[in-house]
């Protein structure tokens, strides 16, 4: 039996944007997957948009009760950005005050500790229409927004979260083209990058004004970068990878500070953003209190086999390619790699290199394809998620001996719910979920997350 600390939290974490829904009359305002869908359909698997997603705007009371039967001690979501403030700036939608009070208030009745998350790649349209993150404009509409949520939400929430996985935006907006704005545009997307951490830092501030005893965080994706070898090449490029996909953030929100080679490697390529005198000590002076970590699958990276032509466009892959290690385990149903043992090395990471600081296990999970065909008497026996995050909790469980400062596990996710661009395809909940009348069943795996909480361990 492996047991965990007193107080460890257990629970899941899912977002506004992928399991509300709209209805009409709700006052909520258009995000930029709302009009993306609009105007381009083709592009969501399916061609299943945000519109309905997993209907919690309607079903929350029930849904709350289904956090108690499948053992939730801890339970993490976000505010919509657009249904608060529709605009993105300026009027307040009483409607939505009223919706997240009311969740909020029953999350807490149940005796659950409840994580909020401000910003899960969900910009409202009409600040996007004006540059979006390209944009100081959308820094101060950020932090207005920020400031109305600490104020209006800060009696019932245990913990904030700034943004989650904010690289994942710069990514797939500015360089691969699979969030909006979907372009290639790598200066623009170093300035969003730029922007969002200034962002996160001023929401730190404003939080620790309003509500000085709620500890607030950022959600991030960590992954070392693992080397195909020790070839001094490799490793040169593991670290390069390493910068900007985890540092980037990593490194101002916990130590205040860009690391000096990030910045060296922008600089050479033209690409430093635009800043105002003042932002560095304001990210230096607002540090987070706890992390949130997400962990899917391990980033394998060898060093790079051609040089990129000189008229490409700045890409951080000039530094590295993705490698495919032999042999490696994977999830056939989402074609994901499996590698338990990335938890253990993040959680030493934080141990060693970033002062232990306290943080939560916040996205970990298995997506399956065409899961209806694990069903029998009426039940998804998904004894492979069991697996899955049996695996990883063992190594959580080791890395937490050695000292590792991990306060909960967050399973991703509660309810099947809704993926940008991937829809319904990839089913990751410990409820399922039938999109023919959105009823809800446990699957094998709630029943078992029930008993591991109950257990504290397994
Ligand atoms: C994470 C996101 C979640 C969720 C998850 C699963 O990176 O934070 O919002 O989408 O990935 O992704 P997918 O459905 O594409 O498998």
């Amino acid at each position: 039996m492996l047991t965990f600390p007193d107080k460890f939290l257990w629970g899941s974490s899912t977002s506004g944007p992928q399991s509300e829904g709209r209805i009409a009359g709700d006052g909520k305002g258009d995000n930029t997957w709302d009009h993306w869908f609009r105007t381009n359909p083709e592009k969501f698997h399916g061609g299943v948009g945000p519109e309905v997603t997993s209907t919690f705007y309607q079903n929350y009371e029930s849904d709350l009760d289904l956090l108690v039967e499948t053992g939730h001690t801890a339970f993490r979501t976000s505010i919509q950005w657009s249904r608060l403030i529709p605009d993105g700036d300026g009027a307040v939608n009483e409607m939505a005050v009223a919706f997240y009070r009311k969740v909020f208030q029953g999350v807490k009745d149940s005796k659950i500790e409840l994580l909020v998350n401000l910003y899960h790649f969900d910009l409202p349209m009409a600040l996007e229409e004006k540059g979006g993150w390209t944009q100081r404009a959308t820094v101060e509409a950020y932090e207005r927004y920020a400031r109305t949520c600490f104020e209006r939400f800060g009696d019932l929430v245990d913990r904030w979260i700034t943004f989650n996985e904010p690289i994942v935006p710069v990514e797939c907006g500015y360089f691969y083209q699979l969030h909006y704005p979907a372009t290639v545009d790598p200066k623009a997307g170093i300035q969003v990058a730029y922007h969002t951490q200034l962002a996160s830092s001023l929401a730190v501030r404003a939080s620790h004004e309003i509500n000085p005893d709620a500890p607030i965080g950022i959600v991030l994706n960590l992954t070392p970068a693992y080397p195909r070898s020790q070839h001094p090449a490799d490793l040169k490029a593991a670290r390069i990878a390493e910068l900007f996909q985890a540092k980037s953030f990593l490194d101002p929100s916990v130590k205040g500070e860009y690391p000096a080679e990030l910045i060296a490697l922008i600089k050479e390529h033209d690409l430093l953003p635009t800043y105002q005198s003042g932002d560095l000590d304001l990210i230096r002076q607002n540090t987070v209190d706890y992390l949130g970590v997400n962990y899917y699958q391990p980033l394998r990276v060898a060093a790079p086999k051609y040089q990129a032509h000189p008229d490409s466009p700045f890409f951080p892959e000039v530094y590295f390619d993705h490698y495919v290690m032999p042999g490696r385990k994977m999830n056939p149903h989402r074609g994901w790699e499996i590698y338990e043992r990335g938890i253990y090395d993040i959680a030493l990471d934080i141990k060693e290199n970033y002062g232990n600081i306290e943080w939560i296990l916040t996205e970990n999970g298995m997506g399956v394809e065409g899961e209806e065909k694990f069903r029998q008497d009426g039940m998804i026996q998904d004894d492979y998620r069991i697996e899955f995050i049996k695996g990883h909790l063992e190594e959580l469980h080791r890395a937490i001996q050695e000292g590792a400062n991990c306060k909960g596990y967050l399973l991703w996710t509660f309810i099947d719910c809704w993926s940008w661009l991937n829809s319904y395809k990839n089913r990751y909940g410990l409820v399922e979920l039938d999109l023919t009348d959105q009823s809800r069943r446990l699957k094998k795996s709630g029943h078992w997350f029930r008993k591991l909480s109950q257990q504290n361990g397994f």
